[in-house]
């Protein structure tokens, strides 16, 4: 039973410290101080293909800091959806799952590469953004971070 109370303490006082930790990262209120804690990085779009309106779109997202973080959602003013997908192999098939959000761990980089994680926006619009493509990426307890993805190939349509 000692024991046992001993290690409930150390248990209590650990993730008390993750609590104090985790302070700073909730103190963060402007997008400056966001890009030092994450940084985007080869922000791409694929247009939809000819005929199709959904485009994907791809990129590597790094924690820099010493706390989960968890993407929670983007938008853009070329989608009104836009969802995070992961591939999954179904036996021989390759199939998509939505996932409600992406959790990216302290100094872990996350990459959205094609035949893996990916973003899918539906209804896309590209036209007026053939320049680069504004995504806003909504963390939670997080100020958002504005990116602006390239596209990769010319929009066939
Ligand atoms: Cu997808």
């Amino acid at each position: 039973m000692k024991y046992f109370l001993t290690f409930l303490f150390c248990v209590v006082q650990i993730s008390c410290t993750a609590q104090e930790k985790f302070g700073p990262i909730n103190g963060v209120n402007d997008e400056s101080q966001i890009l030092e804690i994450i940084n985007v990085s080869s922000a791409y779009i694929n247009p939809p293909m000819a005929g199709r309106n959904i485009a994907s779109a791809y990129m590597s997202i790094q924690n820099l800091s010493n706390n989960k973080v968890n993407l929670i959602s983007i938008t853009s003013p070329v989608s009104q959806t836009i969802e995070i997908h992961n591939h999954i192999h179904d036996g021989k098939i390759m199939r998509m799952r939505k996932l409600n959000n992406l959790n990216i761990m302290a100094g872990e980089t996350v990459e959205l590469a094609q035949g893996g994680l990916h973003l899918m926006l539906f209804e896309a619009n590209l036209s007026n953004h053939l320049n680069g493509i504004p995504l806003l990426l909504n963390f939670e307890n997080l100020p958002s971070i504005e990116v602006t993805a390239i596209l990769k190939k010319e929009t066939i349509n």
